[in-house]
């Protein structure tokens, strides 16, 4: 069998949802729904908000066909110390009752707590070198994610999710976040107009945006998808961070500028809103029915090398 023929007839765990026949759940409607918020892209992807889906339904969905999760967290240097609260709040809330491999990036394997987790959920280990600048090691995330995919996920897993360490799970994230390509609005800039995101504005970067370019400003701190999808995205940020520092210029917000770049051409195929990356220090929003994942308040001085 050639590689095309498979990837044309046999389909991906995204596509052909199939029901439970007998499943009880509230009747949806089309003229009914929350009305505070925007649900759906100008490219129709779904942007997913507490009250525009059914967790049982597409639970068991997505059961029937037995998916498989990879996570990949990064806790280099003094990040070590929010391993704990990240992995026992991710047994809480973070597909719970399905396969989940947590992969573990870190200088200090020896101070990877040992938590609990249910049946079907593991956890790995990998040693990965310090840095001196907290740059560096938040921008060499995309090119062990493209290695762990390309070396050990390729064939094993369907998804994966890239999150940062510096954070807890505080309700569900589930199966309504699978996509092909899938990207978080951040919570700090939604409001705001797009001339006003913090994407990178000089033009000699391959991260540049124009300030009429955008959708949204997305966070380089949590996004996934099928694993083809997550690599070529991890692929170009890194060959395009890695072209940029060749030439002496580091975007402004290093892998995050390059991912907004990456999703504002390759359009993602299901947003997450900001309930699934809050940061503790600010006020919940009205519109914010429910924090799910959000980042810890955290001294930057005191745990950053730089
Ligand atoms: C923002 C982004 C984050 C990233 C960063 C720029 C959101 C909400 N946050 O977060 O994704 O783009 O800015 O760098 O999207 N890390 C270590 N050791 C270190 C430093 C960082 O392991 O010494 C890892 C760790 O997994 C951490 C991540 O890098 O979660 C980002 O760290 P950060 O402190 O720069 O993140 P933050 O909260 O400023």
């Amino acid at each position: 069998m050639t590689e095309r023929f498979v990837s044309e007839h046999f389909k991906s765990p995204d596509s052909h949802l199939v029901a439970t026949d007998g499943l009880q759940y509230q009747q949806p409607s089309i003229t009914h729904g929350r009305t505070d918020i925007v649900s759906l892209t100008p490219w129709l992807a779904p942007i997913v908000w507490e009250g525009t889906f059914n967790p049982v339904l597409l639970d068991s969905v997505y059961q029937k066909k037995n998916i498989s999760i990879a996570v990949t967290v990064f806790a280099v240097g003094k990040y070590i110390m929010f391993m704990k609260d990240f992995l026992e709040t991710a047994e809480q809330h973070f597909f719970v009752g399905f396969r989940v491999h947590v992969h573990v990036f870190t200088d200090r394997p020896n101070e990877v707590p040992k938590v609990k987790m249910a049946d079907g959920r593991k956890l790995s280990v990998h040693s990965v070198p310090n840095s001196k600048r907290w740059q560096e090691i938040s921008a060499r995330r995309m090119e062990m994610i493209q290695k762990l995919i390309e070396e050990k996920l390729k064939g094993d897993m369907d998804y994966i999710f890239c999150l940062d360490v510096d954070s807890k799970f505080h309700g569900r994230w589930g199966t309504e976040s699978l996509g092909e390509l899938v990207a978080v609005i951040h919570p700090g800039y939604y409001r705001d107009h797009r001339s006003r995101f913090p994407y990178e504005r000089r033009s000699a970067s391959r991260a540049y945006m124009a300030p009429d370019e955008g959708d949204f400003y997305y966070c380089g701190g949590a996004f996934g998808g099928l694993l083809k999808e997550v690599h070529q995205l991890a692929q170009t940020c890194r060959k395009n961070f890695e072209d940029d520092a060749k030439e002496g210029i580091e975007a402004a917000w290093q892998e995050e500028s390059h991912l907004n770049r990456y999703m504002w051409i390759n359009k993602p195929s299901k947003v997450l809103s900001p309930e699934y990356l809050w940061q503790d220090f600010k006020p919940r929003n009205p519109e914010i029915l429910i924090i799910r994942f959000s980042g810890v308040v955290k001294n930057y001085n005191d745990i950053r090398p730089n």
